[in-house]
């Protein structure tokens, strides 16, 4: 390709190339409530809810015990009207309503919702994941929420295009509360899991936990996000539970475990799901999960900026991790072409670039549009490096490296079989060269 029309060709691939969303908090409208989708939900968003309680003028009893049309109103005013929407969440609101042919400089909420009230709820999901060119939207999936878990039971319809992963914080954080809801399902488990004899029994039936339910959705892998001075080993249930239980499940059945490392849970309770916070992660237990565990996959994505590089460095020294995502406080223009610049220069495009983290369909056009912006200033930036150095990519090397960043390498990562050999010295995803 001439280096001037390297601009238009890696715009076009970009733009063009279709997503894996491996992460979102999405459902289809098959699962009712749980499907969030329309102006007050991105409005109520809790990116929104934060930054609006930076304001005086409401309290928490005031915003909470308002109807969400409310609350939706009191954000607008606040964050749309009164003052310019320059945050990145402010933005995607513009963005998304842009997107849908929807002049977001008018003030009117009325009509905005008008315009929501007359849109069909399948269709619009199409067109949300056409205009944000999402193929997969990987789901949140926990058998430990009751609203979710009778959906599942009743046996819902569940397109090829959601992708389900099986959440596990309960079962990890809050062993006390899980072991008990565990048991309610017909588990026969002990919340004591200091004896290993009586542990033996237990480890079981979570195994029997988890298989049944990786069946019943489909699993394509399993996650957990972790707070930030989360320790493996230790003495604490979740190190017993992930040697004995998960981590022999997921290498069982070749499925990837993702931890999201470094949340503070709940920082400031009364902003309710806006009121977690990130603290710098000791990541020494990732170090112990992939020197210790070789042939488990291992997915990562870190919240703190300060755990960026070493997540990287790490990666790159284990074959059976995986680096994913700009998650949550990451996903800024700024901090996501800072750690997708370094990822490359570090990694070459063996990561997956980014995920959505959405929590209302609508939210795809944005999460994607502006990652998709990153995407095609860092490549233009690194393809001109590597044309100083006298290497011009072609357009089907512009196209795989670009369908690596945004699924493919997921995909490939996922699909690594066993080493032929089944030989214990192979660490995972070795292929037989
Ligand atoms: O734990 C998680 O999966 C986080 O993504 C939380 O859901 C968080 O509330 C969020 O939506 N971040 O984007
Ligand atoms: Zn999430």
């Amino acid at each position: 390709i001439q280096t001037s029309d390297i601009k238009n060709t890696v715009r076009e691939i970009v733009n063009s190339t279709p997503v894996l969303d491996i992460h979102t908090h999405l459902f289809p409208p098959a699962f009712g409530d749980l499907s969030l989708w329309g102006i007050d939900q991105i409005l109520t968003y809790h990116y929104l809810v934060a930054e609006v309680f930076q304001y005086p003028g409401v309290t928490y009893d005031q915003f909470w015990s308002a109807s969400i049309t409310e609350q939706a109103d009191w954000i607008w005013d606040q964050l749309f009207v009164e003052r310019s929407p320059l945050s990145e969440a402010c933005r995607g609101v513009i963005t998304t309503l842009n997107s849908l042919g929807l002049d977001a400089h008018q003030k009117d909420l009325k009509s905005l919702r008008g315009w929501f009230a007359e849109q069909e709820p399948n269709q619009f999901l199409d067109r949300c994941m056409e205009l944000a060119g999402v193929s997969h939207i990987g789901m949140t999936n926990s058998p430990f929420d009751e609203t979710e878990r009778s959906f599942w039971e009743n046996g819902v319809e569940v397109d090829n295009r959601f992708i389900a992963a099986l959440r596990l914080d309960p079962l990890l954080l809050d062993w006390i509360n899980a072991s008990q809801q565990l048991r309610d399902l017909g588990y026969d488990v002990e919340t004591d899991l200091r004896m290993l004899s009586v542990r033996e029994g237990t480890v079981n039936e979570v195994r029997r936990f988890l298989n049944e339910w990786a069946d019943k959705i489909n699993a394509k892998y399993v996650m957990v996000s972790l707070p930030p001075d989360f320790q493996f080993p230790s003495e604490e249930p979740s190190s017993h539970l992930l040697i004995e239980a998960v981590l022999p499940f997921c290498e069982a059945r070749n499925l990837p475990f993702a931890m999201m490392m470094g949340v503070r849970r709940q920082v400031n309770p009364q902003l309710r799901l806006a009121g977690d916070g990130v603290e710098r992660s000791d990541l020494t237990p990732l170090r112990h999960f992939c020197e210790r565990h070789p042939k488990n996959k291992f997915m990562v994505t870190a919240l703190s900026q300060e755990n960026q590089q070493e997540l990287c460095v790490l990666t790159s020294k284990f074959a059976n991790l995986h680096v994913f995502g700009c998650w949550w406080f990451m996903n800024t223009p700024s901090l996501m072409e800072d750690m997708t610049r370094m990822r490359l220069e570090l990694l070459g495009p063996s990561f997956t670039m980014q995920h959505s983290d959405a929590r209302i369909i609508d939210q795809l056009i944005y999460k994607w549009k502006h990652t998709r912006e990153v995407l095609i200033k860092v490549l233009l930036d690194k393809y001109a490096d590597l044309g100083k150095a006298g290497w011009t990519p072609q357009r089907a090397e512009i196209e795989r490296d670009v369908q690596a960043l945004l699924g493919g390498a997921f995909m490939e990562f996922c699909r690594a079989d066993e080493p032929a050999s089944g030989d214990d010295s192979v660490p995972y995803g070795v292929r037989n060269l």
